[in-house]
């Protein structure tokens, strides 16, 4: 038998709270608001989901006695990064089928959308559940980052679903496969095929909200993790006083873990993509502003501090956009060739001699490391995998390099010595949060409640989770209203709207109003672990970018 650690044991008697509309012994009163639009591109997206498109926005209210449905063979897949409460979309997913009908089934995909490609599945038995329930991790049926995207796959998904009597699909995963989830309901729907498809929303990343959706699950955990390792390391820096740590923070690509962990640790700087974005800034301005802040904390004796740098950072470098944008067309179309190479210095002068001129500036002003991460493959989706380019030494060397300058000058008179960190992997599969374990099993009973009502296209919405679980709702929300036109891989396509940090939202705001004083003062705040049990101050908290967005 597998063994379990002590807290494991505790956390499976967690019961998980749920909106009033779900809780036990209550028939649920559906609502269907007016027709819905999407987020922009309306026509487009209504010619491309002619018959999801449109759909009501549901809410589900406290109705009278509960009286059996019908029983619902339903598959769940997993899809994209792990993110923790991952475990309690599908155990709430199997008690809210069982609540509508104790003959329903659950069926897992194995290891994301390619299972039900391949038709690898299990039967999800009580037993199974029981053992994940309010675990951390995506390790009961695995995940995969495989697009669920072309007609050969969702005549493969409905070939395999037929064969195990499955009426009902649920996606978890992040903006991307949400946006396939839409496509397989359009395409089922529109065939006729008795397929329900929907979708919950996932990703620590933090950008898959909107209006409607409050949060992607595994934000909360995940950033709690984090901050309590900034925390740990800014009590080590202001105890040693010797070092400058330079913290990489996963988030592919918009930068709210980045903002979360500032607003809970308060280090010394903290860069925000989409700031960078808007400023138009280059590196050579990030590293002169972060230097300019070691010499005025050193002029001040305090030779140490701590930066945060999110990880999709240099896509959003004007000049670093512009590289990897050639880069991604030239290493595609030269893919072969390419390949064909293994010297390193080799790879560099083949690269060198194919960009343009600024493009080749602005690759040869990159330490030699960084310009081979750079080349590294490509995910399933196109995207440069930020999370093995190490921004965090090329700008703990760049500033580094700069100071040296600077004392050459006589300007600065301190010592530089830094460490840098990755935090990422360490908190994607972290045990859920008390936040993370109730929302996810809220999420995953909504979107049973969704399936047996033969709603199709939508995402699974629980809302107001500010306030205490007695007042949230839940419904659902169809997915096309979410969409809009991008260009992806020279095509336009219709995708879920990515939420990027806004510069004019509450959080950012209130980030810009504190960072000043944080950068000269220490003003370290140290929020220790996840707390699963005791006072509620302690362990029910939202995230600060909740708090603020919804006060
Ligand atoms: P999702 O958007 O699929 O949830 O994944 C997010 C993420 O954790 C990013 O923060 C990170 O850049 C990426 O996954 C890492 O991917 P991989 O697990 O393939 O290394």
């Amino acid at each position: 038998m597998t063994q379990i650690s002590a807290l494991q044991k505790a956390r499976a008697a967690y019961g998980p709270k749920l909106p009033p509309a779900l809780r036990r012994g209550a028939n649920i009163k559906v609502t269907e608001g007016a027709p819905t639009s999407s987020a922009a591109d309306s026509e487009k997206i209504a010619k491309l989901f002619k018959t999801t498109f449109g759909s009501p926005v549901v809410t589900f209210e406290k109705g009278a006695e509960a009286a059996a449905g019908k029983a619902l063979n339903a598959g769940v897949i997993l899809s994209g990064g792990q993110a923790p409460g991952g475990h309690n979309v599908i155990a709430g997913l199997f008690d809210g089928l069982k609540s509508i009908n104790g003959n329903s089934k659950l069926y897992g995909f194995l290891r994301g959308p390619d299972g039900l490609i391949k038709n690898k599945y299990i039967e999800l038995t009580p037993e199974i559940i029981d053992a994940y329930r309010n675990t951390g991790g995506f390790d009961m049926i695995g995940s995969g980052r495989t697009k669920l995207e072309t007609r050969e796959h969702f005549e493969l998904g409905r070939k395999h679903c037929e064969e195990l009597g499955i009426n009902s699909l649920v996606i978890i995963g992040g903006d991307d496969s949400n946006t396939n989830a839409c496509l397989l309901a359009e395409y089922y729907k529109s065939s006729n095929i008795p397929i329900n498809v929907v979708g919950c929303p996932k990703t620590i990343d933090g950008d898959l909200k909107n209006e409607q959706i409050e949060a992607s699950f595994g934000f909360d955990t995940a950033c709690r993790v984090y901050s309590e390792l900034i925390g740990n390391i800014e009590r080590d820096a202001n105890s040693a006083k010797k070092y400058w740590h330079f913290i990489k923070l996963m988030g592919r690509s918009a930068s709210h873990i980045a903002l979360e962990c500032a607003l809970q640790t308060q280090p010394n700087f903290a860069i925000i993509s989409e700031e960078v974005a808007e400023r138009k800034m280059t590196i050579g301005e990030i590293v002169e502003d972060i230097t300019q802040i070691v010499v005025k904390r050193a002029a001040a004796g305090d030779n140490f501090g701590v930066v945060l740098i999110p990880e999709g950072l240099v896509e959003f470098i004007p000049e670093m956009k512009k590289l990897i944008a050639e880069l991604n067309d030239m290493l595609a179309a030269e893919a072969a060739v390419f390949g064909q190479i293994s010297d390193p210095a080799e790879k560099l002068q083949f690269i060198n001699s194919h960009l343009g001129k600024d493009a080749s500036f602005t690759f040869s002003s990159l330490p030699h490391s960084i310009q081979l991460q750079l080349c590294l493959e490509r995910d399933p989706h196109g995207n440069v995998q930020v999370s093995l380019i190490e921004t965090e030494k090329m700008l703990a060397e760049m500033v580094a390099f700069r100071l040296k300058e600077l004392k050459a000058e006589g300007v600065y008179t301190g010592k530089f010595g830094a460490q840098t960190h990755f935090f990422g992997y360490e908190g994607r599969c972290a045990a859920p949060s008390n936040y993370d374990a109730d929302y996810c099993y809220s999420l995953g009973y909504t979107a049973a409640a969704l399936l047996g009502n033969g709603k199709t296209g939508y995402l699974s919405s629980v809302r107001n989770t500010t306030k205490a679980a007695s007042e949230w709702t839940c419904g659902g929300i169809p997915i096309t209203m979410m969409m809009n036109m991008e260009r992806r891989h020279g095509e336009d396509k219709p995708v879920i709207r990515k939420a990027l940090v806004k510069l004019d939202g509450a959080p950012f705001l209130k980030f810009v109003s504190q960072r000043e004083k944080w950068s000269v003062n220490t003003s370290y705040v140290y929020p220790g672990p996840i707390q699963y049990f005791g006072p509620g101050e302690v362990c029910n908290q939202v995230t600060k970018t909740l708090e603020l967005e919804r006060s």
